[in-house]
Protein backbone atom coordinates (compact mmCIF):
# COMPACT_ATOMS: atom_id res chain seq x y z
CA UNK A 1 0.00 0.00 0.00
CA UNK A 2 1.26 3.07 -0.89
CA UNK A 3 2.73 5.35 2.36
CA UNK A 4 0.16 8.72 0.79
CA UNK A 5 -2.13 8.81 3.55
CA UNK A 6 -4.33 10.59 0.81
CA UNK A 7 -3.65 8.00 -2.31
CA UNK A 8 -4.08 4.70 0.12
CA UNK A 9 -7.47 6.10 1.31
CA UNK A 10 -8.62 6.78 -2.70
CA UNK A 11 -7.45 3.21 -3.46
CA UNK A 12 -9.24 2.11 -0.77
CA UNK A 13 -12.58 3.59 -1.66
CA UNK A 14 -12.16 2.77 -5.37
CA UNK A 15 -12.04 -1.33 -3.97
CA UNK A 16 -14.43 -1.25 -1.59
CA UNK A 17 -17.46 1.06 -3.44
CA UNK A 18 -16.95 -1.72 -6.07
CA UNK A 19 -17.40 -4.75 -3.19
CA UNK A 20 -20.39 -2.74 -1.59
CA UNK A 21 -22.21 -2.58 -5.33
CA UNK A 22 -21.89 -6.13 -5.30
CA UNK A 23 -23.28 -7.03 -2.04
CA UNK A 24 -26.11 -4.37 -2.77
CA UNK A 25 -26.79 -6.62 -6.14
CA UNK A 26 -27.14 -9.80 -4.29
CA UNK A 27 -30.23 -7.92 -2.36
CA UNK A 28 -31.58 -6.09 -5.66
CA UNK A 29 -31.52 -9.44 -7.64
CA UNK A 30 -33.89 -10.82 -5.04
CA UNK A 31 -36.03 -7.32 -4.49
CA UNK A 32 -39.21 -8.88 -4.09
CA UNK A 33 -38.17 -10.73 -1.05
CA UNK A 34 -36.10 -7.80 0.74
CA UNK A 35 -37.30 -6.68 4.46
CA UNK A 36 -37.88 -2.85 3.79
CA UNK A 37 -39.26 -0.35 7.14
CA UNK A 38 -40.07 3.52 6.82
CA UNK A 39 -38.38 6.04 8.66
CA UNK A 40 -39.84 9.60 8.75
CA UNK A 41 -42.70 9.63 6.36
CA UNK A 42 -43.76 7.14 3.50
CA UNK A 43 -41.17 8.49 1.57
CA UNK A 44 -38.22 7.95 3.32
CA UNK A 45 -37.25 4.05 3.27
CA UNK A 46 -34.58 1.97 4.67
CA UNK A 47 -34.00 -1.81 3.65
CA UNK A 48 -31.84 -4.73 5.17
CA UNK A 49 -29.71 -3.78 2.06
CA UNK A 50 -29.09 -0.41 3.06
CA UNK A 51 -27.83 -1.81 6.41
CA UNK A 52 -25.89 -4.55 5.56
CA UNK A 53 -23.99 -2.70 3.08
CA UNK A 54 -23.29 0.15 5.51
CA UNK A 55 -22.34 -2.56 7.64
CA UNK A 56 -20.05 -3.78 5.06
CA UNK A 57 -18.10 -0.48 4.53
CA UNK A 58 -18.10 0.72 7.95
CA UNK A 59 -16.01 -2.63 8.82
CA UNK A 60 -13.60 -2.00 6.14
CA UNK A 61 -12.91 0.98 7.19
CA UNK A 62 -12.43 -0.01 10.83
CA UNK A 63 -10.02 -2.48 9.82
CA UNK A 64 -7.92 -0.50 7.08
CA UNK A 65 -8.04 2.98 9.06
CA UNK A 66 -9.41 2.67 12.67
CA UNK A 67 -8.75 6.25 13.36
CA UNK A 68 -10.82 8.02 10.38
CA UNK A 69 -14.55 9.21 11.39
CA UNK A 70 -17.21 7.91 9.29
CA UNK A 71 -20.41 9.31 9.02
CA UNK A 72 -23.09 7.17 7.60
CA UNK A 73 -27.19 7.48 6.65
CA UNK A 74 -28.03 4.57 8.65
CA UNK A 75 -25.64 4.26 11.85
CA UNK A 76 -24.82 8.47 12.40
CA UNK A 77 -21.87 9.92 13.72
CA UNK A 78 -18.82 7.94 14.04
CA UNK A 79 -15.60 10.66 15.63
CA UNK A 80 -12.51 9.93 14.54
CA UNK A 81 -8.80 10.85 15.98
CA UNK A 82 -7.39 11.11 12.53
CA UNK A 83 -8.03 14.28 10.28
CA UNK A 84 -10.02 12.11 7.75
CA UNK A 85 -14.22 11.64 7.74
CA UNK A 86 -15.43 9.37 5.71
CA UNK A 87 -19.15 9.99 4.50
CA UNK A 88 -21.23 6.92 3.14
CA UNK A 89 -24.45 6.62 1.54
CA UNK A 90 -24.88 2.69 1.29
CA UNK A 91 -27.87 2.32 -0.79
CA UNK A 92 -28.38 6.45 -2.86
CA UNK A 93 -31.84 6.07 -4.30
CA UNK A 94 -33.32 3.51 -1.69
CA UNK A 95 -37.25 4.29 -3.12
CA UNK A 96 -35.46 3.32 -6.58
CA UNK A 97 -33.84 0.20 -5.18
CA UNK A 98 -36.90 -1.21 -3.13
CA UNK A 99 -38.75 -1.21 -6.68
CA UNK A 100 -37.18 -2.86 -8.49
CA UNK A 101 -35.80 0.48 -10.20
CA UNK A 102 -31.93 0.76 -11.59
CA UNK A 103 -31.46 4.79 -10.56
CA UNK A 104 -29.53 3.67 -7.43
CA UNK A 105 -25.39 3.51 -6.10
CA UNK A 106 -23.20 3.22 -3.77
CA UNK A 107 -21.60 6.84 -2.56
CA UNK A 108 -18.08 7.26 -0.34
CA UNK A 109 -16.46 10.73 -0.10
CA UNK A 110 -13.34 11.17 2.00
CA UNK A 111 -13.21 14.27 4.12
CA UNK A 112 -10.03 15.57 5.08
CA UNK A 113 -11.10 18.01 7.53
CA UNK A 114 -13.87 20.33 5.89
CA UNK A 115 -12.13 19.54 2.15
CA UNK A 116 -13.76 16.88 0.06
CA UNK A 117 -10.75 14.70 -1.43
CA UNK A 118 -12.14 11.81 -2.43
CA UNK A 119 -15.70 10.57 -3.95
CA UNK A 120 -16.20 7.42 -5.43
CA UNK A 121 -19.80 6.06 -6.48
CA UNK A 122 -20.60 2.67 -8.05
CA UNK A 123 -23.27 2.31 -10.42
CA UNK A 124 -23.78 -1.61 -10.52
CA UNK A 125 -26.42 -2.22 -12.74
CA UNK A 126 -25.18 0.09 -15.17
CA UNK A 127 -21.08 -1.01 -14.74
CA UNK A 128 -20.32 2.68 -14.15
CA UNK A 129 -17.40 3.45 -11.75
CA UNK A 130 -17.43 7.20 -11.11
CA UNK A 131 -14.30 7.97 -9.24
CA UNK A 132 -12.42 11.12 -8.41
CA UNK A 133 -9.06 12.54 -6.00
CA UNK A 134 -8.20 15.75 -5.21
CA UNK A 135 -6.43 17.31 -7.67
CA UNK A 136 -6.32 14.45 -9.80
CA UNK A 137 -9.25 14.81 -12.14
CA UNK A 138 -12.62 12.58 -11.96
CA UNK A 139 -12.93 9.40 -13.91
CA UNK A 140 -15.57 7.01 -15.25
CA UNK A 141 -14.60 3.51 -15.87
CA UNK A 142 -10.85 4.59 -15.65
CA UNK A 143 -11.49 7.22 -18.11
CA UNK A 144 -11.45 10.77 -17.60
CA UNK A 145 -14.58 12.72 -17.07
CA UNK A 146 -15.52 17.01 -17.73
CA UNK A 147 -18.86 19.01 -17.39
CA UNK A 148 -20.62 19.87 -20.52
CA UNK A 149 -18.72 23.25 -21.35
CA UNK A 150 -21.66 23.96 -24.08
CA UNK A 151 -24.71 23.13 -22.30
CA UNK A 152 -27.60 25.85 -21.87
CA UNK A 153 -30.50 26.03 -19.47
CA UNK A 154 -32.74 25.76 -22.75
CA UNK A 155 -31.30 22.89 -24.19
CA UNK A 156 -30.12 20.94 -21.12
CA UNK A 157 -31.54 18.66 -19.17
CA UNK A 158 -31.09 19.77 -14.85
CA UNK A 159 -31.38 17.26 -12.53
CA UNK A 160 -33.56 17.90 -9.51
CA UNK A 161 -33.45 16.62 -6.10
CA UNK A 162 -37.32 16.86 -4.37
CA UNK A 163 -38.66 14.97 -0.67
CA UNK A 164 -40.83 16.41 2.07
CA UNK A 165 -37.92 17.84 3.63
CA UNK A 166 -38.94 21.14 2.61
CA UNK A 167 -41.95 23.38 1.32
CA UNK A 168 -42.82 21.71 -2.08
CA UNK A 169 -43.35 25.32 -3.25
CA UNK A 170 -39.27 25.26 -2.85
CA UNK A 171 -39.03 22.68 -5.66
CA UNK A 172 -42.68 23.50 -7.87
CA UNK A 173 -41.47 27.56 -8.08
CA UNK A 174 -37.98 26.30 -9.29
CA UNK A 175 -39.65 24.04 -11.76
CA UNK A 176 -41.55 26.88 -13.03
CA UNK A 177 -38.55 29.22 -13.55
CA UNK A 178 -36.83 26.30 -15.59
CA UNK A 179 -39.71 25.96 -17.75
CA UNK A 180 -40.44 29.21 -17.92
CA UNK A 181 -36.93 30.15 -19.31
CA UNK A 182 -37.33 27.13 -21.65
CA UNK A 183 -35.19 24.36 -19.58
CA UNK A 184 -36.00 20.61 -18.42
CA UNK A 185 -35.17 18.71 -15.28
CA UNK A 186 -35.19 15.19 -14.26
CA UNK A 187 -35.05 14.00 -10.87
CA UNK A 188 -34.37 10.19 -10.40
CA UNK A 189 -34.44 9.62 -6.64
CA UNK A 190 -30.78 9.35 -6.19
CA UNK A 191 -28.70 12.66 -5.76
CA UNK A 192 -25.49 11.39 -6.04
CA UNK A 193 -26.17 9.74 -9.84
CA UNK A 194 -27.77 13.12 -10.85
CA UNK A 195 -24.48 14.69 -9.68
CA UNK A 196 -22.55 11.68 -11.14
CA UNK A 197 -24.19 12.44 -14.56
CA UNK A 198 -23.39 16.19 -14.21
CA UNK A 199 -19.30 15.49 -13.33
CA UNK A 200 -19.55 13.19 -16.88
CA UNK A 201 -21.67 16.22 -18.73
CA UNK A 202 -25.29 14.34 -18.58
CA UNK A 203 -26.98 16.88 -16.71
CA UNK A 204 -26.16 21.07 -16.96
CA UNK A 205 -26.59 20.96 -13.62
CA UNK A 206 -28.23 19.86 -10.54
CA UNK A 207 -30.26 21.48 -7.40
CA UNK A 208 -31.85 20.31 -4.15
CA UNK A 209 -33.44 22.46 -1.68
CA UNK A 210 -32.19 20.00 1.35
CA UNK A 211 -30.00 17.30 0.72
CA UNK A 212 -27.73 14.88 3.31
CA UNK A 213 -24.13 15.04 3.28
CA UNK A 214 -23.86 11.17 2.67
CA UNK A 215 -26.39 11.67 -0.17
CA UNK A 216 -24.09 14.21 -2.03
CA UNK A 217 -20.14 14.69 -1.04
CA UNK A 218 -18.91 12.24 -3.07
CA UNK A 219 -20.61 13.41 -6.31
CA UNK A 220 -19.40 17.12 -5.37
CA UNK A 221 -15.87 15.89 -5.48
CA UNK A 222 -16.31 14.38 -9.13
CA UNK A 223 -17.76 17.69 -10.31
CA UNK A 224 -15.14 19.22 -8.65
CA UNK A 225 -12.26 17.45 -10.48
CA UNK A 226 -14.22 17.16 -13.76
CA UNK A 227 -13.53 21.29 -13.82
CA UNK A 228 -17.57 21.64 -12.63
CA UNK A 229 -18.75 24.48 -9.99
CA UNK A 230 -19.99 23.61 -6.91
CA UNK A 231 -22.08 25.55 -4.19
CA UNK A 232 -20.75 25.59 -0.23
CA UNK A 233 -21.97 22.25 1.20
CA UNK A 234 -22.62 21.83 3.88
CA UNK A 235 -24.08 25.30 5.37
CA UNK A 236 -24.31 26.30 8.83
CA UNK A 237 -26.09 23.37 10.02
CA UNK A 238 -23.07 21.52 9.33
CA UNK A 239 -22.17 17.79 8.02
CA UNK A 240 -25.46 15.95 9.87
CA UNK A 241 -27.83 18.63 9.05
CA UNK A 242 -27.29 18.98 5.53
CA UNK A 243 -28.37 21.60 3.46
CA UNK A 244 -29.25 23.01 -0.10
CA UNK A 245 -27.07 22.05 -2.67
CA UNK A 246 -26.24 23.11 -6.31
CA UNK A 247 -23.65 22.25 -9.10
CA UNK A 248 -23.02 23.23 -12.65
CA UNK A 249 -20.71 23.63 -15.56
CA UNK A 250 -19.62 27.16 -14.64
CA UNK A 251 -20.56 29.04 -17.27
CA UNK A 252 -24.56 28.08 -15.94
CA UNK A 253 -23.73 28.89 -12.22
CA UNK A 254 -25.14 32.61 -12.79
CA UNK A 255 -28.25 31.29 -14.52
CA UNK A 256 -28.81 28.67 -11.59
CA UNK A 257 -28.27 30.66 -8.56
CA UNK A 258 -30.98 33.22 -10.36
CA UNK A 259 -33.27 30.70 -11.01
CA UNK A 260 -33.14 29.28 -7.03
CA UNK A 261 -33.25 32.90 -6.06
CA UNK A 262 -36.54 33.28 -8.02
CA UNK A 263 -38.10 29.96 -6.85
CA UNK A 264 -37.20 31.67 -2.88
CA UNK A 265 -38.71 34.79 -3.65
CA UNK A 266 -41.89 33.07 -4.31
CA UNK A 267 -44.18 34.03 -1.03
C1 LIG B 1 -32.08 10.21 -1.54
C2 LIG B 1 -31.28 11.36 -2.15
C3 LIG B 1 -32.15 12.27 -2.99
C4 LIG B 1 -33.28 12.81 -2.16
C5 LIG B 1 -34.12 11.67 -1.61
C6 LIG B 1 -33.28 10.70 -0.79
P1 LIG B 1 -31.52 8.03 -0.12
O1 LIG B 1 -31.21 9.50 -0.71
O2 LIG B 1 -30.25 10.85 -2.96
O3 LIG B 1 -31.38 13.33 -3.50
O4 LIG B 1 -34.07 13.67 -2.95
O5 LIG B 1 -35.14 12.20 -0.80
O6 LIG B 1 -32.86 11.38 0.39
O7 LIG B 1 -32.46 8.25 1.02
O8 LIG B 1 -32.12 7.22 -1.20
O9 LIG B 1 -30.19 7.52 0.34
Amino acid sequence: MTEDPLMARAMFAREVVVEAGRLAMRYFDDVENLNVSHKLTGQDEVSAADRAVERLIRQRIADAFPADGVLGEEEGMLPGSSPFTWVIDPIDGTSCFVRGLSDWCISIALLDGNEIVVGAIDHPVDEELFFAVQGKGALLNGEPITVDGNAQVANGLVGLGANLRVEPQMVSEFVRGLLEAGGMFVRSGSGALMLAHVACGRLAAYYEPHINAWDCMAGLCLIREAGGWIGEFPGPGGLVAGGPVVAAAPHLREEILALIAASEQTP
